[in-house]
């Protein structure tokens, strides 16, 4: 059937704002948006359960724009259907937005920004992050409704729908996500592919020919092609193909293969990657609007009815399916009043009273255990009171001490929705990328590997700290103390890679107890992600009653061991360097010299305190320092100064047992105090 005569003018609208917006800028991306605007029409107003009005209504479905150049299309639609700005009566995206695309201050930055317009339900534009934050998101749809629903009460269980372009496919997240996404069976998963066979540089065959249909169906997807993305009902029987699949639960996630021309109906530009990243024009502008029948000269115009017809589309269905949510959710309250406290506690980032009441406390022990084992405990103390705390490692849940061992914790996989333990397999960058969609849904997730393995998280962790989500990272195995491995698992620069990005805390502490109020501090975080840093080999358990109390901890770093009177001397350590700093001091001492100890497990908390605070820890006028970490100084200056003296890993390791590395590198309390003269002038 021929598109109506208003839905072709509804989809013509999206692709007339898209390129009015990127020529206005003179800056963007108006080919995709064109091509795309029949999947955005049809997704959006005829099958999303989604409500404008409420556009963070919890049991929403989700779009994502994996494609985060094509943002046009987003704002566009988000315009078009009305969607409203969070805590406010104003239209997320205002048509002023759009003529101000990718100004300072317009709602309508150049790529999607999730948490500053409403709408956005995540940020893209790093390809392949959109999809692989998707499997999060249909997962998080999946354990929400297998931890909340009751019989009678189906309140989640929503759709998650991404699109995405030949570069999401090509990027190596893809893959993880896609095969991690098949293997969980996640039906409730449809990314839609816009096979235009373009990108920057020409022709996708310059690159790529792999046949994306067979390898999907190898990851257990669903595969359904749309020869002409223009023909809504081919695109309608696709995403009905897919809510089929969705009916049967355990069917697998969908890719629709969209076949599209970019830019379409430029007549100079369509179908060449000259409509992929620079404003048309004002001249093929002109014609493309007459070639779909509109006049050439009118700007950022809606044509009469438009409006309407997303009003009575999906502004109707939205409201409709949101408020019989909210009856049918006011009823579920009263019958199962618990449940619905903590769905409230959950989706408001709240803790449950209590969360951290089980956590234990460490006798001293100078034998001691791994932070990586005290984590292990704390974790599943916390875990137990915090019913959505749930993750899971890159297959070294052994090694990073990430299972939760409780009773009912549960494995999650495709045939239990329930279970709290995530089995991400040896795929890293697809399990952050999915903890950013937990998070996204309210969920409290953490993901563990090897410290050195954190570059493989990166894109993601950025990402985490971009949205504010609060993702806990664990990672263990954080020195060349891991020894026989060798350098390719000696983390070095990684502290440093780390606390190079803004809003993430890193925080490594010294021994068990600074372990268990590392988590004390970093869970109830809400808009922050957390990296907690850990070693494989056992640490001591510092004395607390001979030593300040690990509480210290929540101030990023604290004076662990004082002096009578100014210092001498500070030793500043972190993590397992800390136990060498109290070996210095002790030895120091003996030669009358008085040396304050520092513990300092995360800069970033640190920072964060005021001045006074700060000075009061580090004296300004104690200028001999000393910091002791066994990776790269970059950045520890700033703590330093001019007279301090760094003590760490300028350089790759090697291979061998762990002490014979302390040795050989100098990570002794004999060569820490050595140092500390030094740094004395002596
Ligand atoms: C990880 C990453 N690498 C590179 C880019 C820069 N970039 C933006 S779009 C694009 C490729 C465009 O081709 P395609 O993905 O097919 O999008 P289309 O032009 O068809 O919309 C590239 C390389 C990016 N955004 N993210
Ligand atoms: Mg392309």
């Amino acid at each position: 059937m021929a598109n109506s005569d208003i839905e072709q003018q509804a989809v013509n609208a999206i692709r007339t704002l898209s390129m009015d917006g990127v020529q206005a800028a003179n800056s963007g991306h108006p080919g995709t948006p064109m091509a795309l605007a029949p999947v955005a029409y049809v997704l959006y107003n005829e099958v999303m359960n989604f409500d404008p009005a409420e556009p963070n209504w919890p049991a929403r479905d989700r779009f994502i724009l994996s494609c985060g150049h094509a943002s046009m299309l987003l704002y566009s639609i988000l315009h078009l259907t009305g969607v409203r700005q969070e805590d406010t009566d104003r239209p997320a995206v205002s048509l002023d937005d759009i003529r101000n695309f990718r100004q300072v201050g317009s709602q309508c930055p150049g790529h999607p920004e999730h948490g500053f317009t409403s709408g956005v339900e995540v940020t893209t534009g790093p390809l392949g992050q959109g999809i692989g934050t998707s499997v999060g998101l249909a997962i998080a749809s999946r354990w929400k409704a297998a931890k909340f629903n009751q019989p009678g009460f189906n309140l989640f269980g929503n759709n998650v729908y991404a699109v995405c372009s030949d570069g999401d496919l090509m990027e190596g997240l893809s893959t993880e996500a896609a095969s991690l996404a098949g293997h969980l069976k996640l039906s409730n998963l449809c990314w839609i592919y816009d096979d235009n066979s373009i990108t920057i540089e020409g022709k996708t065959e310059l690159a790529f020919s792999e046949e994306v249909a067979a390898r999907f169906s190898g990851y257990g997807w669903n595969v359904v092609e749309v020869e002409d993305i223009n023909d809504l009902d081919a695109l309608r029987g696709a995403i009905g193909y897919f809510q089929d699949q969705d009916e049967e639960q355990d069917s697998g996630p969908t890719l629709v293969i969209a076949k599209s021309v970019i830019g379409w109906g430029a007549p100079n530009k369509q179908g060449t990657a000259a409509a992929h990243g620079a404003p048309l024009g004002p001249d093929e502008i002109s014609l493309t609007k007459q070639a779909y029948g509109l006049s050439g000269e009118e700007h950022f115009h809606v044509p009469e009815g438009v409006m309407e017809l997303f009003q009575a589309g999906v502004g109707t269905r939205g409201k409709a399916a949101r408020e019989a949510w909210e009856a049918k959710y006011a009823a579920y309250a009263k019958q199962f009043p618990a449940l619905a406290a903590e769905l409230e506690m959950m989706q408001n980032g709240e803790l449950p009273q209590g969360w951290d009441a089980d956590i234990p406390t460490f006798e001293a022990d100078p034998k001691g255990l791994a932070s990586r084992a005290s984590s292990g405990q704390v974790l599943n103390q916390i875990a137990k009171n915090v019913p959505w705390l749930l993750g899971g490692s890159a297959d070294l849940a052994p090694s990073t001490n990430t299972l939760l061992k409780f009773d009912d914790a549960g494995d999650f996989s495709a045939d239990d929705h329930a279970g709290r333990n995530f089995h991400f397999g040896i795929r890293e960058h697809a399990m952050a990328a999915a903890c950013n969609g937990m998070a996204l849904s309210g969920l409290k997730p953490y993901c563990a590997t090897f410290f050195v393995f954190s570059d493989y998280c990166r894109p993601s962790i950025r990402l985490s700290a971009m949205m504010k989500l609060p993702v806990l990272y664990v990672f263990t195995h954080d020195s060349i103390a891991v020894g026989e491995d060798g350098p390719t698992h000696q983390p070095i620069e990684h502290l440093a890679a780390l606390r190079a990005i803004p809003n993430l805390a890193v925080v490594r502490p010294a021994d068990a107890n600074e372990v268990a109020e590392a988590y004390r501090t970093i869970v109830p975080m809400k808009d922050q992600p957390a990296c907690l840093v850990l070693t494989r080999q056992n640490l001591p358990t510092i004395d607390r009653d001979k030593y300040a109390s690990a509480a210290g901890v929540a101030q990023g770093a604290y004076i662990l061991a004082e002096t009578d009177g100014t210092p001498d001397v500070i030793l500043i350590g972190s993590g397992s360097e800390v136990t060498l700093c109290l070996e210095a001091r002790e030895r120091l001492a003996a030669e009358g010299i008085a040396a304050r100890v520092v513990s300092m497990p995360s800069w970033e908390l640190f920072d964060a305190q005021s001045e006074e605070y700060r000075n009061s820890v580090l004296p300004p006028d104690v200028t001999a320092r000393v910091a002791v970490e066994m990776g790269i100084e970059m950045g520890w200056g700033k703590y330093l100064g001019c007279g301090g003296r760094f003590l760490g890993m300028n350089y790759f390791g090697i291979s061998g047992p762990f002490q014979k590395l302390l040795e050989r590198y100098g990570f002794t309390g004999e060569n820490v105090a050595a140092e500390a003269k030094k740094a004395m002038g002596r």
